[in-house]
């Protein structure tokens, strides 16, 4: 899906402003998946490993045999909450029910659930969201609404249910809309419903749900992806960068792992470090929100890498955190050696590649009273203006070998250079 300015037209009736605002997510993709990672039956299957039991065709019946191994002893919900915290991220989605029908909490709508088909029967939301409370985290769900492999009247099941007359209402009534109940009356603040693809929905049954989830908490957001330019947010295509720049709720979303946002073990490639920052700047930069994946291991922890690599951007967003939170995108088009976020009277300037002359020239028309300084340091820059260019004499090399952040304040306004932000 190609995102213009029309579908950043959403219904948006909850009250979306601490979104764009926050930049940072971390969406969590936890389940039965994790414990067979991409390989059933000692046969690889490659790509997306929470897709597993449509890739190898799996019986209901054997499927649900996975829930009786679900142990994740390791799983501590104050670890998580803490590292995402420490890694700058504002609020935290985990799949509440992914497209297996498999609910991570307890659930009185159907057994299958955490609590009543796992040995290990602890309600792992209930415990997240204690400790997103606890933490001052927000806390929202990923929930599939229409597929779901589980449920003969669901979207998806072709091999467990075939020539079966599907009743798409009687699984929202019975299913989809109970559950989503459960959700937003037993576990607090929802901070949003991920609703994802799947069933091509009718405006109605689209209008239906994003209703239903605003009856119980008119503040939960809820995503685009529930289909009809429904939805209180626009979520991009999975691992899409952002085309325009919007001040509007809008979110790009990617997986540590290359290709699987379940734990994966055939599926090994990881973005490095500097990968993911690119990515978080390319995304910043046009306005929205980065919502970062990983899938956690069976045993409940993250991978090794993945705390390493998340460290790293961590560490960096929270030394320049002032061009991050509340930012908005640049008013620039593409720049040589970097990428820029805006907030009034200022501009900040992420470089990525340090320019060999050691010169960094940017349009900044007729802003005689600009300055510029590194943001870690405040240190300031040498600067000047001349042919409506704010010309920066920089030090040999970077202070930050990562990303250095320069932060240029101006006075007035500077609508004179190209500008190209949906309002
Ligand atoms: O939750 C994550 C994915 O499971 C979900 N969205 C993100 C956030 C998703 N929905 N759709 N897709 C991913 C596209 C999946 C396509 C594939 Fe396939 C599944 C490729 C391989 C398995 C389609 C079905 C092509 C082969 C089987």
């Amino acid at each position: 899906m190609q995102l213009n300015a029309q579908q950043l037209n959403t219904t948006q009736k909850a009250d979306t402003k601490w979104f764009p605002e926050a930049k940072l997510g971390l969406f969590l993709h936890y389940g039965l998946y994790a414990l067979p990672a991409g390989v059933w039956k000692d046969k690889e299957y490659k790509g997306v490993a929470e897709w597993i039991q449509l890739q190898a065709k799996i019986p209901i019946s054997e499927y649900e045999q996975l829930a009786t191994q679900f142990n994740p002893q390791k799983f501590n919900a104050n670890e998580w909450v803490l590292f995402a915290k420490e890694c700058g991220f504002k609020y935290i989605v985990i799949t509440a029910k992914h497209h297996d029908g498999f609910a991570m909490y307890k659930s009185e709508v159907s057994k299958f659930n955490i609590v009543d088909a796992t040995p290990f029967k602890r309600d792992l939301i209930q415990e997240l969201a204690d400790a997103c409370k606890k933490h001052g985290m927000k806390l929202g769900f990923y929930y599939s609404q229409s597929r779901d492999w589980h449920e003969a009247d669901a979207e998806g099941n072709v091999w467990d249910f075939k020539d079966y007359q599907k009743n798409f209402q009687k699984y929202l009534d019975e299913k989809c809309k109970p559950q989503l109940q459960e959700l937003l009356t037993k576990y607090g603040d929802v901070a949003l419903i991920w609703f994802d693809g799947g069933r091509n929905m009718s405006d109605a049954e689209s209008t239906q749900l994003v209703n239903w989830v605003h009856k119980f908490q008119p503040n939960c957001l809820t995503s685009s992806r529930i289909g009809n330019g429904r939805g209180d947010y626009e979520t991009l295509s999975d691992n899409k960068l952002p085309t325009v720049t919007s001040d509007l709720a809008y979110e790009a979303l990617f997986t540590h792992n290359f290709k699987s946002w379940g734990y994966s073990t055939v599926e090994k490639k990881l973005r490095t470090s500097q990968e993911l920052l690119e990515v978080l700047l390319k995304t910043i930069s046009k306005g929205a929100n980065l919502l970062f994946n990983i899938g956690p291991k069976p045993e409940g922890v993250f991978q090794e890498e993945s705390i390493r690599d998340f460290r790293i951007i961590g560490k960096w967003v929270n030394a320049n955190a002032e061009a991050i939170y509340g930012s908005k995108g640049s008013p620039y088009q593409e720049l040589p050696w970097g990428y820029i976020t805006s907030k009034p009277g200022a501009l900040y300037l992420h470089v990525l590649k340090w320019p060999v002359d050691h010169k960094l020239s940017i349009p900044l028309n007729g802003q005689q009273d600009s300055k510029a300084s590194f943001l870690v340091s405040g240190k300031k820059i040498k600067s000047k203006i001349s042919d409506q260019n704010l010309t920066l004499s920089l030090p040999a090399g970077p202070p930050d070998t990562l990303c250095t952040v320069i932060k240029i304040s101006y006075r007035g306004s500077i609508s004179t250079v190209e500008q190209q932000i949906i309002k």
